[in-house]
């Protein structure tokens, strides 16, 4: 083998992540490993847009009895199987070891119906109604902060039975936890000496690399933009950054909300269209905590993190290298960005 320098998308290398101060394993001469491609039948039903049976459905009773209101925008409603409660207080251990530490944490939990359209998904919604969504987003980020025992309002979508959401009903969740998590706080962290040091923003910086340099980038508009991140770690992952420095969904002004559910739209559709399905991802938005402290060099972004890899069943699986040493992928970011900005924005069912 040469000793010679060849291109990055040739070799093994590994990049740098630095909102989660991690390297991910870039190994792009696996793709070249035999492939039969395949794609899966494209799903051409619609589906219903009323379940009987389904629990976020309107008018329906939901688990603990229930009965949904007839809703007819979004609905949001408290989980009736919370993973937080607002009361807790875990018995003090008092000859507890150094080793065994534990901290009360209180929180809420809410569930969030998109709308009443049992079949709809946000790729197929129409792009005024996921504004509604976005407002009812800062409106719960806005509700919930205010609770004093709350300092962080975690917003999150599963979507796909692979991504364990557990009904295909539009809707996500939001945890509002005492404490802000570990992925935020690290990324918070990370943003925070990035300014001492550079006396700028590392997102407002990333966001002009990336359009200057152009080949990660998935789609635009006058106020946000898809990429996938330099340092992606799942195959099709995407960040979706604002163009202006702003901290929360309750800093959005109209026009970035319209904007931000077209963007959503934008990426959705370009998912669903690429192997013809109804694509499954985790989306999840990082915002400023809700403590009352300013956070100025918290840049708001959505991370969507696909499992998918080369079909509809074929999926990416974070285990052994991934569980024991890092974070890998074959496709790189650049491939992966060039494949999802080649798609129509048209979805393949309309
Ligand atoms: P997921 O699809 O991401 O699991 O979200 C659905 C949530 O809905 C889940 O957290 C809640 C579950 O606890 N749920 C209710 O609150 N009431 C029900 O009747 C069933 C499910
Ligand atoms: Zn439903």
């Amino acid at each position: 083998m040469s000793d010679s320098p060849r291109p990055l998308h040739l070799v093994p290398h590994r990049r740098y992540n630095p909102l989660l101060r991690q390297w991910v394993l870039v190994s792009p001469q696996r793709t070249e490993r035999p492939w039969q491609g395949e794609t899966s039948e494209p799903a051409a039903s619609k589906g219903l847009d009323y379940d009987p049976v389904c629990y976020l459905c309107p008018g329906n009773a939901r688990s603990g009895g229930v009965h949904n209101p007839a809703y007819t925008g979004v609905f949001a409603f408290d989980n009736d199987f919370p993973a937080l409660l607002s009361d807790a207080q875990p018995d003090a251990q008092p000859n507890a070891s150094p080793l065994l530490v534990t901290q009360p944490e209180r929180g809420r939990c809410r569930v969030i119906c998109f709308h009443p359209n049992h079949s709809l998904t946000l790729a197929r919604m129409e792009a005024d109604d996921i504004t509604t969504v976005v407002a009812a987003w800062a409106g719960e980020t806005a509700a919930l902060g205010d609770l004093p025992y709350i300092n962080h309002v975690q917003i999150f979508e599963n979507r796909g039975a692979m991504m364990g959401s557990s009904n295909p009903h539009p809707h996500c969740q939001i945890w509002a936890t005492e404490h802000v998590p570990d992925d935020p706080l690290r990324e918070m962290a990370a943003q925070q000496e990035y300014r001492e040091e550079h006396h700028s923003c590392l997102l407002c910086d990333y966001t002009a690399t990336e359009l200057a340099q152009a080949e990660r980038v998935v789609a635009q508009n006058d106020h946000f933009v898809a990429i996938v991140p330099y340092w992606a770690t799942w195959p099709f992952e995407t960040l979706l950054l604002p163009r202006r420095h702003l901290g929360s969904f309750t800093d959005f002004t109209a026009d970035e909300r319209c904007a931000f559910a077209a963007m959503l739209k934008a990426v959705t559709t370009r998912y669903d269209n690429l192997f013809q399905i109804s694509f499954p991802y985790s989306l999840g938005f990082h915002q400023r905590p809700t403590d009352g402290k300013a956070h100025e060099s918290m840049h708001f972004h959505a991370h969507f993190f696909p499992p998918l890899l080369r079909s509809a069943e074929i999926r990416k699986f974070m285990v052994g290298f991934e569980m024991f040493g890092g974070p890998q992928r074959d496709l790189t970011p650049e491939t992966a960005a060039e494949r999802l900005r080649a798609l129509p924005e048209k979805h393949y069912l309309d």
